[in-house]
């Protein structure tokens, strides 16, 4: 194969089946039977807008093939999930795990490329422990055909535009020799469209990094603002709305917390790899992972005078217009309701989401239901800022209690706490 690429979920299976759609042979790799059937038989086993009809397309072609074991290839792209555990602390045993199966499949010449969101220093651990099992191969520059070449390219694509991103996005390829770095950027600019950004690969590392924390802490300063606005008795969307005016500010947008497995994770390799130097990026990550249980507390003081409070959730996804629930943190809040109301119904909506995640369907008092059933609950909580949702507020009864935490419905006379907690008549 011309190229293989490691890990088959988000990342993965849209860059393998982009390389295909551009006359590439690709190789998919996935542990799980289950991906590597669906991915054959062309079917994307999550949404993504337009993955679909490229995968049936390179799959019928002959040109993308997926399996559970390590083919021969000449540039192995790795795409594997990096996870912080519980305690914060990075979990690369994906990553260890795909190198134990690519180190036997090396002859020499092969180009690795890490694209996983990484520690600094991980590209030079993986060429490391590669040469350690292999050392029959060299990582130096000028060793002949013995030579691997080790390079980091951080995916920057955003889940629900990766088809566009992919090709569109500028990247950085960081080396750990310049031969890698450059043999990296031929690789992309297969796919690639937007500008190629050659570096060595702890720049790479790092700039994958500063990315999300940048965006953890503009997100963590919003919200921030909202705790105070809330304070102030003032509307922190047009509080906001007017800063933004100045040529110099951009802040993000408050909401129930930050979500999905980048910028509410890769802060954490930060703090892991530097704690001296990131008190500042661990003060933004500790904000944000707070807003679920703020959130949880604005509901229940909201409902405090009704008896056994109906309460509909809008949005499951932990970001809009998808239907990824993992590090959601809307299924943080209806753990929370669930458990500081447990008398009460909680009745969740979601169009993206066909079943209540595991955590939420072991509890008996959460249900996933249609908008109609919900809509005449005692609270409505619109906790996602999916389309469907935006004009939902006129269909509301004139009773509901109200928490925007999105800011997306019109302004109440007085923001509260994330957004709006609004009585619309009482
Ligand atoms: N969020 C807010 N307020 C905002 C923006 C986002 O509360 O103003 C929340 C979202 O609701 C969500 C979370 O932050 O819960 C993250 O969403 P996101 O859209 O900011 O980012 P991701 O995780 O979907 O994708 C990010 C992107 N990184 C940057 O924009 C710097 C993407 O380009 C990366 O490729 C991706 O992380 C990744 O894989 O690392």
């Amino acid at each position: 194969f011309d190229v293989a690429v490691i890990g088959l979920g988000y990342i993965g299976l849209p860059t393998a089946a982009t390389f295909a759609a551009r006359g590439c042979t690709v190789a998919g790799v996935d542990l799980q039977q289950s991906t590597v059937d669906a991915v054959n038989r062309g079917e994307v086993p999550f949404v993504e807008p337009d993955l679909g009809a490229v995968l049936s397309g390179v799959v019928s072609k002959g040109s993308f093939k997926a399996f559970t074991t390590m083919p021969k290839a000449q540039a192995y792209i790795i795409a594997v999930p990096t996870p912080v555990t519980a305690d914060k602390n990075v979990d690369l045993s994906y990553l260890w795990s795909a190198a134990k199966n690519i180190a036997p499949a090396l002859t020499g010449g092969e180009l690795i490329i890490l694209e996983s969101t990484s520690p600094p220093g991980t590209t030079k651990k993986l060429g490391d422990y590669l040469i350690s099992e292999r050392p029959d191969l060299a990582l130096e520059q000028g060793s002949g055909e013995n030579q691997i070449f080790l390079a980091h390219s951080p995916e920057r694509v955003l889940p629900g535009r990766i088809m566009i991103e992919i090709v569109a996005n500028d990247r950085v390829v960081g080396g750990l020799t310049n031969e890698a770095a450059e043999k990296a950027k031929k690789l992309y600019e297969v796919i690639c469209q937007g500008q190629i950004h050659v570096t060595d690969a702890s720049t790479a590392e790092m700039t994958k990094i500063a990315e999300n924390s940048f965006r953890d802490l503009n997100i963590a300063f919003a919200n921030q603002l909202a705790l105070i606005a809330n304070e102030l008795g003032i509307d922190v969307w047009r509080l906001i709305e007017l800063a933004n005016h100045h040529p110099r500010v951009n802040i993000l947008q408050p909401g129930p917390g930050v979500g999905g497995h980048c910028i509410a994770v890769d802060p954490w390799f930060l703090v892991g790899a530097f704690p001296d130097f990131s008190s500042v990026t661990r003060a933004a990550r500790e904000l944000n992972d707070s807003m679920p249980a703020r959130v949880v507390e604005r509901i229940v003081e909201t409902v405090a005078h009704i008896e056994k409070p109906t309460v509909c959730l809008l949005g499951l996804s932990f970001k809009a217009n998808i239907d990824d629930t993992r590090e959601s943190p809307s299924v943080e809040v209806a753990l929370g309701v669930a458990e500081a109301l447990s008398g009460s119904r909680i009745l969740c909506v979601d169009p993206h989401v066909v079943e209540l995640p595991q955590e939420l369907a072991a509890l008996d008092n959460i249900e996933l239901v249609d908008v109609d059933v919900a809509i005449d609950a005692n609270i409505v909580v619109l906790l996602v800022n999916h389309d469907e949702f935006t004009d939902i507020h006129s269909r509301l009864n004139s009773s509901a209690l109200i928490v925007d935490t999105r800011g997306v419905w019109p302004s109440a006379e007085h923001a509260e706490l994330v957004g709006h907690a609004e009585v619309l008549s009482s």
